[in-house]
């Protein structure tokens, strides 16, 4: 794909709003300002400049100040004014080679572009719709063979993103990312989109448990528990969710009925036994988001 030949109206149709992924390649356009960009300058510069922090796996800022290094491309900037974005929509990842991501889908519904500045990674992608076991209450998958998920069965895909190429990841997207250069950075651009969600598996495993975030806050007025339990950890996860808050998702989980959730509690929860005796697997997932 052409990056200059894609416009909007076409990104729009054919893969933002359907929610299909797309690879592009080579988006020249802002490479002059990105080849400043070292691990150096992320580490020292951008963080004492104050223009970056440091957050659970990444580095964050606000997308405008960061101009300078990260230019935002046009194509990006479309998708962004029609959709929620948080204030700190521009997030950071540096690695060495060898690193991994495990599979993983991101919270908050956030799409995101992931552009390769400097470095190389390996990608896989797999549909939310494909069925994969997840730890409870968590968007984590469990130890996986790669093999039965990225296969000509699955909606999936494997790819390599090299430097200047970019990735449109659209919500709810399983991915396992393996740095391979030596010196890698990512810069992601991520928001929410507002509305026409294409209710997938994963869809209503999200609503289900956003409701369920919703009767917990109401019974119990603890939102440390609903923090720790589907936020993992992040605090205000609801009020802050999806960037908007608490309107955001009473809007989305409208079509939950507390019938459905209490459904989802069940479910989760049956799972715990069977999934935390598997020590294996738990050791495994844990010791590679500790490297991350
Ligand atoms: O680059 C990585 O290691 C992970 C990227 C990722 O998970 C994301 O962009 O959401
Ligand atoms: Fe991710």
């Amino acid at each position: 794909m052409d990056f200059k030949a894609l416009s909007w109206d076409d990104f729009s149709r054919e893969y933002f709003e359907p929610e299909a992924p797309l690879l592009i390649r080579n988006v020249g356009t802002h490479l002059d300002s990105l080849r400043r960009v070292t691990s150096e300058v992320v580490h020292d510069r951008l963080v004492k400049k104050g223009l970056i922090n440091r957050s659970t796996y990444w580095y964050e800022g606000r997308g405008p100040e960061l101009e300078d290094y990260f230019e935002i491309p046009k194509l990006v900037r479309n998708s962004l004014g029609r959709s929620f974005v948080r204030e700190r929509f521009c997030r950071i990842w540096t690695s060495t080679v060898g690193h991994v991501t495990p599979w993983h889908y991101d919270g908050n519904f956030v799409y995101v572009f992931n552009l390769q500045v400097k470095g190389k990674k390996h990608w896989r992608i797999v549909s939310p719709e494909t069925p994969v076991s997840v730890y409870p209450f968590r968007r984590i998958a469990r130890l996986i063979d790669d093999a039965e998920l990225i296969g000509p069965s699955r909606l999936s895909a494997e790819f390599e993103l090299n430097e200047g190429d970019m990735v449109f990841l659209p919500p709810l997207w399983f991915h396992k990312v393996t740095s391979i250069g030596t010196e890698n950075i990512n810069v992601n651009w991520v928001a929410t989109k507002q509305d026409d969600y294409k209710r997938s598996r994963l869809f209503h495993r999200e609503i289900e448990l956003l409701k369920l975030g919703i009767l917990f806050t109401k019974v119990a007025g603890r939102r440390r528990v609903v923090d720790t339990l589907l936020g993992e950890g992040v605090d205000d996860y609801l009020e802050n969710f999806g960037g908007v808050g608490f309107k955001f998702v009473e809007s989305i989980t409208s079509e939950v009925s507390n019938a459905r959730a209490l459904g989802r509690l069940a479910k989760e929860a049956m799972a715990v036994p069977f999934v935390y005796l598997d020590r294996r697997s738990i050791k495994t997932t844990r010791a590679a988001f500790k490297q991350v």
